[in-house]
């Protein structure tokens, strides 16, 4: 347990008092009449106390410091429940257990009364959260600056199969007990209208922009609570609020509806996170949301900045500005722009001091993902900062002419503007050429960054591309997920792992050790047991915690390639009907995953493995030997059971296209072996645990394009397979549809007329042939184990912690400061 500040501090008498209180005076509940969930609120808000506090002190301290900072931005923040996370970090979950218990309440039953605020979409936003979670274990100054959502991720049921989303509203009714409301940081956005020329009182030519509108940002603190130390950094969320009076006169006319017309229209800015992940909608609303949480976070930086008592020019030395993807990049121009048209500054000196602010993640080569905006769109909403992005782009072309004089081609790839009948403003450009850094997120996915995405960028900015590989967070995903694991790690090298995971390393030399393989199974087994017990009282199947529990949870997304798990499944049932001489280990299939609400085939996929689902859990001729399970809603908190009680870990993205993965690395720190392709951070764990301890197959980067560029004939694999013909023709009977024939036949007709974007056929052979090794391995369970352990100790490179560490020191240039 950590022995932090916090934990010196707490007064179990008082923290009772504080949760009473609130029980009573914030809840309006009594002992007799509160229930769970207000227990729950009372106790959150109790804690945050202790939190805030902090945060102020935290604050405080960074300021009279003068400490180089990092502000992260990012349209998403995935960051789950907070209540057990923070009781972990606080050092007070014993304590606080204690504590509950004595006023008659479980607090693992308390916990569950916690809605996950869903403000991501999948990996981006998780990841998000990992860093602000490392930065503050680290004492890395840092804020982290997003929206608050009224609606986060939508919740997804599925009736007869297939997807359905209702939305999400986090914050219940009481509103979420972690949150601090800061109307202190309050901040006016302006949008519309136009920008005119004029001569300043020096007689110099200026432009201004004079907006048709404004709205209101305020500002929400949630706590990021560092992990054995006393420093709390703000999670802070932008609100869009009207800040046009309520008309009186129009509602007494009984226009109810025009008097808080503005109050609606500026509530719709932040009102829903959008469902999109990997792709770009280019939606106005979209822009708004964008240009809204950047100027109020830009704003923000500079005014903590002043009131530290620092100059303008010295803001690079003190603040770096994280660009998480695209999405942020209207915050260079907007900076500029307060630069230039607030302080005065030259486009020179404006430019010096933006261009060393800001740093740049790529997250993606999917080009549907890369996001483009109209430049008319801009135009319309932000005048001043179209002129901007012209000028840098004006510029720009002009070094792009020294550098390649005449070449048109290179300039027409390079330029921020894409020319076309609607012309385009290409927000990747932008950031390469205004930044100080771009790194991607993984070795394989840097490395496709520089020399296929932009290897002229690579070319002209020597050194500005590199690489930081993602990590995770060791405290959610190791410790407070997996508590018997934890123990099990804690007994064997020390209870310091958490902060520094290298020291996971020591349990290789119990790999070989036959009581710490049975231990460590054990753990496996209580942890499937814990999944098979959700599925069996949420889902009503039952589950043999003796089968292999391989699982896939990732967002639906064709390039994830969910649809070649479910043809490996279709495959499988038709061996176990069909041929009398195969056999399998049972083996239970566990899916997660939110599909897009506009993403068809995506949702065609959720349906089609629903249907078979359905059909091969009731299918007694299977004798137990296969279940699929689609976990409804999947989202952080499920995902907490699941990583802990994986066999295997479906990674199996066709090469080239997943820039990392995340879930990758939190099923193996847990004891999952991976079947993958070697994309992503795959390659890097393969490095790591060596090749023996994971199961690679597929197609390398190099030989998906080759294959494409000689032209990809997916009937070719189909003909020549009978085993992927019979799983492929089985989605256009009814077998899993009855009476419905071809219900499921747009998977099969993409995969074979659609030409199969992903190379599904082409990978399907060898990971069935993968599949089979991994039944025949599952079976020697010493052998496994002892893979299984390998793969626990062998991750700490995929600590977040180390990801941050890199992040300072080659990129950022942080220094911790603790409190
Ligand atoms: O870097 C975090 C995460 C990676 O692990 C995934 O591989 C990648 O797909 C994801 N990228 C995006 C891109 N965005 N959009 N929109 O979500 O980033």
């Amino acid at each position: 347990m950590p022995k932090n500040g916090q934990t010196q501090q707490f007064n179990k008498a008082a923290f009772q008092a504080a949760v009473e209180k609130h029980l009573t005076t914030t809840y309006a509940s009594t002992d007799e009449t509160a229930t769970a969930r207000s227990w729950y609120l009372a106790m959150g808000k109790a804690l945050a106390e202790i939190s805030t506090g902090n945060l102020l002190a935290t604050e405080k301290n960074l300021a009279e410091q003068k400490a180089r900072s990092v502000n992260y931005l990012s349209l998403e923040f995935l960051i789950g429940r907070l209540t057990g996370n923070n009781l972990i970090s606080m050092g007070l979950y014993e304590n606080v257990a204690e504590a509950m218990e004595e006023m008659g309440q479980n607090l693992t039953d308390l916990l569950e009364e916690e809605r996950d605020p869903a403000l991501g979409n999948g990996g981006l936003g998780r990841l998000a959260a990992c860093f602000m979670d490392s930065l503050a274990a680290q004492e890395y100054p840092a804020v982290g600056y997003g929206l608050h959502y009224e609606y986060g991720l939508f919740r997804q049921s599925f009736v007869d199969g297939r997807q359905v989303e209702a939305p999400d509203a986090w914050r219940g009714i009481e509103g979420y007990p972690w949150e601090v409301l800061r109307p202190e940081l309050s901040q006016e956005v302006s949008l519309y209208g136009h920008v005119e020329g004029y001569t300043d009182e020096n007689g110099v030519e200026c432009r201004r922009w004079v907006p048709a509108m404004s709205v209101e940002g305020v500002a929400w603190d949630l706590p990021i609570v560092g992990y054995d130390n006393k420093s709390v950094y703000p999670l802070r969320l932008w609100e869009c609020r009207s800040n046009a009076p309520f008309s009186l006169a129009r509602f007494n006319d009984g226009d109810y509806v025009g008097a808080q017309y503005s109050a609606l229209e500026a509530g719709n800015v932040t009102k829903v996170l959008y469902p999109n992940d990997n792709h770009d909608q280019g939606k106005a609303l979209r822009l708004m949301q964008q240009y809204f949480h950047c100027a109020c976070s830009v704003a923000d930086i500079l005014r903590r900045h002043e009131a530290a008592g620092n100059s303008i020019e010295s803001l690079s030395e003190l603040e770096t500005i994280q660009l998480n993807d695209t999405h942020p990049t209207i915050a260079i121009p907007e900076l500029m722009r307060i630069l230039m048209d607030e302080y005065k500054l030259g486009w020179e000196s404006a430019w010096e001091i933006s261009s060393k602010t800001f740093a740049y993640t790529n997250h993606t080569l999917l080009p549907e993902a890369l996001e483009t905006w109209s430049e008319a769109l801009i135009q319309q909403m932000l005048p001043r900062h179209m002129e901007i992005i012209f000028e840098i782009n004006h510029r720009f072309m002009k070094q792009v002419e020294q550098t390649w004089p005449g070449n048109n081609e290179v300039k027409r790839k390079l330029s921020i503007i894409q020319e076309g009948p609607q012309r385009m403003v290409r927000m990747a450009n932008l950031c390469v050429v205004s930044t100080y850094a771009v790194n991607g997120v993984a070795a394989l996915h840097s490395e496709l960054v520089k020399r296929d995405l932009f290897p002229e960028f690579n070319e002209l900015f020597p050194g500005r591309l590199t690489n930081v590989t993602n990590g995770v967070t060791p405290r959610r995903w190791i410790k407070y997920c997996n508590p018997g694991l934890s123990a099990l790690i804690s007994e064997k090298v020390g209870n310091d792992w958490p902060a520094n995971l290298e020291k996971i390393a020591g349990l290789e030399k119990f790999a070989d050790d036959a009581a710490f393989q049975k231990r460590y199974m054990a753990v496996k087994k209580e942890n499937k047991q814990r999944l098979a017990n959700w599925v069996e009282e949420n889902m009503g199947i039952e589950l043999d915690t003796d089968a292999i529990f391989d699982i896939q949870i990732k967002r639906l997304h064709e390039y994830k390639r969910q649809h070649l798990n479910l043809l490996n499944i279709l495959a499988l049932y038709h061996r176990l009907l069909n041929d009398p001489t195969f056999d399998m280990h049972p083996r239970v299939f566990f899916f997660g995953a939110k599909a897009a609400p506009g993403y068809a085939l995506a949702k065609d996929i959720i349906f089609a493995i629903n249907k078979v689902a359905e059909k091969v859990n009731n299918d007694p001729r299977l004798g137990g030997k296969l279940k699929v399970v689609f976990i409804p809603d999947y989202r952080v908190s499920l995902a907490e059971i699941l990583f802990p009680a994986a066999d295997v870990s479906e990674q199996i993205s066709t090469a080239g296209k997943e820039a990392s993965g995340t879930g990758n690395m939190k099923f193996a720190m847990n004891g999952a072996l991976t079947i993958g392709t070697m994309d992503g951070a795959n390659v890097e764990m393969r490095e790591e645990v060596g090749d023996e301890n994971i199961f690679i197959f597929g197609l390398l980067v190099d030989e998906v394009q080759k294959l494409k560029q000689e032209g990809y004939d997916p009937y070719r694999y189909y003909h020549a397979d009978s085993l992927l013909r019979a799983a492929m023709d089985l989605l256009e009977t009814d077998e899993f549809t009855p009476g419905n024939p071809g219900q499921l036949a747009a998977i099969r007709h993409n995969l074979l007329e659609g030409g199969d974007p992903y190379l599904v056929l082409a990978d399907f052979a060898d990971y069935v042939k993968t599949q089979e090794k991994i039944d025949a391995e599952y079976r020697d369970q010493k052998t496994w184990a002892r893979k299984a352990i390998l793969n626990t100790a062998l991750m700490s490179k995929f600590s977040s912690d180390r990801s941050i560490r890199d992040y300072a020191n080659n990129i950022w240039k942080l220094e911790p400061v603790s409190l």
